[in-house]
């Protein structure tokens, strides 16, 4: 079986998305999951959790010099995050897609951040931008005994093979 990580450019390509607390604030989980089921990828973690300042700010680490870097640490640990592992082909890139621009004032109307939100520092959800980081953030977030390698029944439905 693959890593908990997943296996990218393949069926087995796992991406670290969490619906910032604004998201879960403004009660968008059931809709923002939904997106992620109906595409057709399989959800192999979920967990809802606070972070900590410290916990937010290693999230974030590539961003520490930024400017805007103490209030996004802050909004990210202002309330509990759902922290999730998807599977599927191509979902790093294609769950980038589903999520829109960083700038919502950018996001394709269609997409997550362009529906349901306005300003870059309330831009209620995250996702892993390539290969290493979705490695660096599961591994980050999940243990392995956290993620479900499970096999879903209409994987065939899904997939040619
Ligand atoms: P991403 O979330 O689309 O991957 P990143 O550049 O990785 O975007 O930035 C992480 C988060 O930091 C963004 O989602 C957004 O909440 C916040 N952020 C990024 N750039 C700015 C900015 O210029 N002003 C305020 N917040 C920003
Ligand atoms: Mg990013």
């Amino acid at each position: 079986s693959v890593p908990h990580y997943g296996a990218a450019g393949t069926q087995k390509e796992r991406t670290f998305i969490a619906i910032k607390p604004d998201g879960v604030n403004r009660g968008l989980i059931a809709d923002i999951i939904a997106r992620f089921e109906k595409k057709g990828f399989k959800l192999v973690g979920l967990k809802l959790v606070h972070p900590t300042e410290d916990f937010a700010a290693e999230h974030y680490d590539d961003l520490k010099a930024r400017p805007f870097f103490p209030a996004l640490v802050k909004y990210f640990a202002s309330g509990p995050v759902v922290a999730m592992v998807w599977e599927g082909k191509d979902v790093i890139l294609t769950g980038r897609k589903l999520i829109g621009a960083t700038n919502p004032a950018d996001a394709a109307v269609g997409t997550i951040r362009g529906d349901y939100c306005i300003i870059m520092g309330r831009n209620i959800i995250h996702g892993s931008d390539g290969a290493d980081s979705a490695k660096h953030e599961i591994s980050l977030w999940f243990k392995e005994n956290e993620i479900a390698d499970w096999e879903s029944a209409v994987h065939k439905w899904t997939y040619e093979k």
